[in-house]
């Protein structure tokens, strides 16, 4: 008897299990959009290919077949995966277009479930999956709401050393003939805050990825809009703010972009969201050197914010979450020899455990892999002299034939004189071709599946 009433109850919660929203992030270039074609790709292909061995159910020939359906929220931009797909497939194969916006696919995957309550309900079932592409860099601007507009320009200003001071410049010495408490000119504001969006771009383009606001450098739909003109100010002194001033149009468009822009992307997306994979791409900054490994370090802390509930937390000041599990996965491990793999892994441990330790982080697990979502190199092993080198070989952009032993990943974090005594070379190559008929070649895209998916599955 109290089986069956058990049995019930998951019954009743089935509903939960048939539909999952997927959210797919990772700071720009991680490389989102070739990991959700791929998904979609392998999926639909997962009933007539064993593209799939590590998701157990596809293994357990369990998954019947997958199949587009239309999305459900209007509202939001379609994930462009025929222009995706017909660019993998082309010949030679390209990658596909940057994208700079929120986008969502949704696919219906029917399966047979081996769950006894599953299996009452018929000896087949479907698992609605949504999968939402959205930008990293829209999460680095959590803190902000826990700042008001000088303490936000204090930190701002706090970090202008280095790199950052040379690349700031040309607008630190424009917004210094600014006088803050004069009528504010709204074209003057608009260049200057152009002026600061330029500084963040650049940023960017140096291998710095801890940018704020982070919707300045990625602003989607909100690209020109006024909300987006603002920058921080230095030594904010006048206690009483004079009205309609350059500091109280700065002040009440940081309000807005807190409001309008942040809070309601934390409340119409992510609160949606069930499950979260993160890519990261630790290789590009080894190549770059120890700055910019160490600020994607930092920004992929402040990134980790956004999944730290507590009960008191911003978060769930703002909304109830409902992300009970976190990948991050060290993408384009095609770009380095499979013996280098593990230490991929354990470097992009090193980057999220601490942090995922020292904090709350209730009732999520995380898990750490690492994948190649569409494969650019076959791998094996070169003759050097009496020892066999293991070995890359794939098609550079420039359409060069190339072979070669692209270096040791470091299993920990890297000092410094690390880049003195190391040279990575994780060169760019064009994907692998692929038949129309076949699936997109992967490395353990299927794992990330069974550790997002497999629950859901059974
Ligand atoms: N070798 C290899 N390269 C990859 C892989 N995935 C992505 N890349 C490379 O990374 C680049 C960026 O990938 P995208 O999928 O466009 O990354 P994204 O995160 O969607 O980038 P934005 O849309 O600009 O934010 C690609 O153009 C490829 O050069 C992979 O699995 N293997
Ligand atoms: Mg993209």
């Amino acid at each position: 008897m109290k089986s069956i009433s058990k049995e019930v109850t998951e019954f009743m919660h089935r509903s939960t299990d048939s539909h999952v929203r997927l959210a797919v992030t990772g700071l720009s270039r991680a490389g989102k959009t070739a990991f959700i074609t791929s998904l979609v790709n392998q999926l639909l292909n997962s009933a007539t290919h064993d593209n799939l061995p590590l998701l157990a159910a596809a293994r357990d020939k369990r998954v019947i077949g997958a199949r587009r359906v239309p999305q459900t929220n209007l509202m939001v931009p379609r994930f462009t995966y025929d222009e995706a797909c017909g660019q993998l497939y082309a010949n030679p194969p390209i990658w596909p277009e940057p994208t700079r916006d929120v986008s969502e696919i949704r696919l219906a995957i029917r399966y047979r479930p081996k769950k006894r309550t599953k299996r009452l309900m018929g000896s087949t079932a479907t698992l609605y999956l949504d999968i939402i592409d959205y930008p990293g860099e829209w999460l680095l601007d959590l803190p902000l709401l826990d700042m008001d507009f000088a303490t936000w320009s204090e930190q701002q200003y706090h970090a202008l050393h280095g790199k950052r001071k040379e690349l700031a410049q040309p607008w630190l010495d424009s917004v210094a003939q600014l006088d803050l408490d004069e009528q504010a000119n709204e074209q003057v504001l608009a260049q200057l805050a152009e002026q600061y969006t330029e500084y963040l771009h650049q940023c960017k383009a140096a291998g710095l990825h801890w940018v704020q606001p982070g919707r300045f450098v990625l602003p989607g739909e909100l690209s020109g809009a006024p909300v987006l003109q603002f920058f921080p100010v230095d030594n904010i002194s006048s206690a009483q703010v004079t009205k309609g001033s350059y500091l109280e149009l700065l002040q009440a468009r940081y309000k807005e972009y807190q409001e309008k822009v942040v809070k309601r992307f934390y409340r119409k997306y992510f609160s949606t969201f069930d499950r979260q994979i993160v890519l990261v791409d630790c290789l590009t900054p080894l190549n770059t050197g120890f700055d910019a490994f160490m600020d994607m370090r930092s920004a992929l802390e402040q990134l980790m914010h956004s999944f730290r509930y507590g009960r008191s937390g911003l978060l769930s000041r703002l909304f109830s979450p409902k992300i009970d599990k976190v990948l991050f996965a060290a993408t384009k491990a095609d770009h380095i020899t499979p013996d280098q793999h593990v230490n991929l892994v354990s470097l992009l441990q090193q980057m999220v455990h601490p942090a995922w330790q020292h904090a709350a982080y209730e009732n999520i697990d995380m898990s750490c892999i690492s994948m190649a979502s569409v494969r650019s190199t076959i791998s094996g092993y070169i003759q050097q002299g009496e020892r066999q080198q293991s070995a890359v070989q794939g098609t550079t952009q420039a359409g060069d034939n190339l072979t070669l032993y692209p270096g040791d990943v470091p299993a920990k974090l890297p000092n410094p004189d690390y880049w003195d005594k190391h040279q990575f070379e994780f060169t760019q190559f064009k994907p692998l071709p692929t038949e129309s008929d076949a699936a997109l070649a992967h490395i353990r895209l299927d794992k990330a599946l069974e550790i997002l998916l497999g629950d859901k599955l059974r």
